[in-house]
């Protein structure tokens, strides 16, 4: 920092400068973040400086965090569930794990781990770190869906814990949450849903998918406003079936205007809060059917485009990711000769493929764009 401070004009030149060098979503195909809805816009800055770390100052925005919350939860099948406005994914699957460790810590038990599958987001592998639990992963089956007889071989004394996908960030598959939560409650052990991408898709698909509170078994979920859900960063949100497991991550507050908090973070957006808030009671449920249906819709025709120039989807896509096979020699080079022509790709681990997210900013030109430019590369 200077000594001396700049003009207020001088310093937005700077942002201008800086903003150009950020990517344009119009040609990110590889984010599961978008443009915020406008609505959502004008709400974070309406309460851009509301903190609700300590939400006793701040009632508008802790009403509408706990609005929100019921919204998502009725939206998941379970309007009386518990949980609050997390910073996203991340955070949400390391509350839920960090509850069901604090119970079972209680209950006397050392040296604890969990099951994911195979295709789980990387923040399992923080939480193993942060919470020092054994991270467990289960192999898939041929349609990248978690293999519960892999899930069952893993399962000892020592698992507090069983994840499932509801969307999963390579690609877009649906584990068998039904079949996780009867594996799951005949043994007592908590299942958690990471729904952080598939939460504001899978109500909306037409084909129909159990993955919620709605089947008996499921103990938590996250699912994330700032992904399909239209918000801006940081907005994501963790649910929990019975109330005391938000109990397990309370911790007293003396000095605030509140007793106690739950949330991993201390001092935390009320404007991302009420961004969230905003854009549900905009869109309501058919609203965000309809962004869902558009969205499938553009999958379709990427999907149909690439087959119809001898490229094959490593799945029929269930959701708006969509990843494409080619020979394993020949994933980098078609990746980067994309990369070349402005658009931003993503390469999937196992197997090796070209990914793409289907998000809100992609729009008809752009997926036929990027179809020439496929032919053209591949
Ligand atoms: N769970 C799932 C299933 C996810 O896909 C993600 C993120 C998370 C949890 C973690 O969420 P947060 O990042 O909100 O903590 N999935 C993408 C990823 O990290 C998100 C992403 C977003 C990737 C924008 C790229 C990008 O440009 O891979």
């Amino acid at each position: 920092m200077e000594e001396r401070g700049m003009e207020i004009e001088a310093v937005k030149k700077l942002l201008q400068d800086k903003k150009r060098k950020d990517v344009a979503y119009e040609k990110i195909l590889t984010s599961m973040c978008t443009y915020p809805h406008e609505i959502a816009a004008y709400a974070h800055e309406m309460f851009l400086e509301a903190n609700l770390g300590d939400s006793g100052l701040f009632q508008g925005a802790k009403e509408m965090e706990e609005e929100a919350v019921q919204m998502i939860g009725k939206l998941l099948g379970n309007e009386n569930a518990f949980g609050y406005i997390s910073t996203g994914g991340t955070e949400s699957n390391i509350q839920a794990i960090h509850a069901i460790r604090n119970r079972k810590r209680r209950d006397g038990l050392k040296a604890m781990n969990i099951i994911v599958p195979e295709t789980a987001h990387f923040s399992f592998d923080k939480i193993g770190d942060l919470l020092s639990i054994e991270v467990r992963k289960a192999a898939l089956d041929d349609e990248l869906r978690v293999d519960v007889n892999s899930v069952e071989e893993l399962i000892d004394d020592k698992t507090i814990c069983v994840v499932g996908i509801a969307g999963t960030t390579e690609f877009g598959q649906i584990d068998p949450i039904e079949e996780l939560a009867s594996i799951a409650k005949g043994r007592d052990i908590f299942l958690h849903v990471d729904a952080a991408f598939g939460g504001f898709v899978i109500p909306f698909l037409e084909q129909k998918y159990a993955f919620d509170f709605s089947v008996e078994g499921v103990s938590s979920i996250s699912i994330d406003p700032h992904k399909m859900g239209m918000s801006t960063i940081p907005a994501g949100c963790i649910l929990f079936r019975d109330e005391t497991y938000l109990s397990e991550l309370a911790v007293l507050t003396p000095y605030l205007t509140t007793r106690e908090q739950c949330s991993l973070i201390g001092t935390r957006s009320g404007a991302s809060v009420a961004a969230t808030y905003a854009v549900l009671k905009y869109f309501g449920r058919e609203g965000l059917k309809k962004i869902v249906s558009e969205c499938m819709e553009l999958t379709r025709t990427l999907v149909q485009g690439a087959k119809a120039i001898g490229v094959s989807p490593v799945i029929e896509p269930v959701m708006n990711v969509v990843t494409l096979s080619f020979p394993a020699a020949e994933v980098d080079r078609v990746a980067s000769a994309l990369e070349e022509r402005g658009w931003r790709v993503s390469i999937t681990r196992k197997p090796k493929a070209l990914r793409l997210v289907i998000m809100p900013h992609v729009k008809e030109e752009t997926v036929k764009a990027f179809l020439d430019d496929l032919e053209d590369v591949r």
